[in-house]
């Protein structure tokens, strides 16, 4: 394959589909930079002083670890003065955060979760960034939290970066999924594979199993089909892999199939799963559909989902069409 850069992708986009404006393929730019420098920091670890907790909690009440906040400073910091943006959302900040008056204003607006599998960054287990991207609705002079709220439909780019053995980057604007990787020592996003696709049929499957005694019936009924395997309905065996990083997990799937589940259980009836819909779900689902795989909430297309807040929850199952719309129609009782 002849080798491309990052920058060079996007300028063909940007001629052959005119699907990316000159605006955003900047803004994608400044993300990938903020990844490498993200990259750069989790390569460092315990020698750059980045490992361990931080003394506060994130809006979601979990204990924040120093390389969540580093890595949403770094977003923040790269992002602020481009002129790309009117405003920031991230897992780790309660609010949005708009650009600052000293900048000047654009027309998108960027959510990240900074550092995804945070229980792996002290582990050296491979983590990610997931960021989504939305448009300013028309009009809007000054944003609020209410600008964000659009269905995932909306996203006009989505990626992610996976801080594993290699440090890698996989991005979608609508036009199929490309993926890069970090030549470390040129410093370049080198496109290392053009138009994804999840294989169809899987035999893996990764799903935090400690939970399954919380899980609601259609959860519990699919499971153990699969657990049953060759001697069960399914008539043939399937694997596990769980990561928990959800990154590295989607990653895995792109590559050789499989199903993400992170389903809603009975523990807390009224936070629906673990996973944000916003800068979780949402960026994944859409690169997962670029790649020809299906996302839903057991009910209905994730992309789909009206948004009420910024921070809220979904259940989250994702990956090859057959067995996302397997468990799909078991929760609806099909
Ligand atoms: P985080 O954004 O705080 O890291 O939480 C999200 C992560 C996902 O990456 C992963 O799939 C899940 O939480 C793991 O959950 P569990 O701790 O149940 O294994
Ligand atoms: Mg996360």
């Amino acid at each position: 394959m002849k080798r491309i850069s990052l920058t060079q992708h996007l300028v063909e986009q940007q001629r052959q589909h005119n699907s990316i404006p000159a605006e955003l393929r900047l803004l994608i730019e400044v993300v990938a930079r903020a990844c490498k420098t993200i990259s750069h920091s989790v390569g460092k670890g315990a020698l750059g002083d980045v490992l361990g907790t931080a003394s506060s909690e994130n809006v979601q009440g979990e204990i924040q670890k120093k390389l969540d906040i580093i890595s949403n400073e770094i977003l923040l910091e790269a992002n602020e003065w481009g002129g790309h943006l009117a405003a920031m959302a991230s897992e780790e900040m309660e609010t949005i955060h708009p650009i600052p008056n000293r900048y000047p204003k654009g027309e998108y607006m960027l959510l990240f979760d900074p550092l995804d599998g945070s229980s792996n960054i002290d582990v050296n287990v491979s983590i990610g960034t997931i960021f989504s991207v939305l448009k300013a609705p028309d009009g809007m002079t000054v944003p609020t939290e209410q600008d964000f709220l659009q269905p995932g439909t909306m996203q006009v780019a989505a990626g992610y970066a996976i801080y594993g053995p290699q440090t890698m980057l996989v991005l979608t604007t609508g036009n199929g999924v490309h993926c890069f990787t970090l030549d470390r020592e040129m410093g370049s996003w080198v496109m290392t594979q053009r138009d994804i696709k999840i294989p169809e049929e899987t035999s893996e499957y990764s799903i935090n199993a400690s939970n399954a005694r919380h899980w609601h019936p259609p959860m519990q009924r699919y499971f153990n089909e699969l657990q049953a395997g060759k001697t069960g309905s399914r008539g043939r065996d399937f694997n596990m892999r769980w990561v928990a990083s959800m990154v590295a997990d989607v990653h895995r799937i792109m590559s050789r199939g499989g199903i993400f589940m992170y389903p809603a259980d009975a523990r807390e009836p009224d936070k629906a799963g673990k996973l944000r819909l916003m800068y979780e779900a949402n960026p994944m689902s859409f690169i997962v559909e670029q790649a020809g795989g299906a996302a839903t909430d057991g009910q209905n297309r994730i992309l789909d989902i009206k948004p009420h807040t910024l921070h809220q929850r979904v259940p989250v199952f994702m990956g090859s069409k057959s067995e996302v719309e397997l468990v799909t129609r078991y929760h609806r009782g099909e």
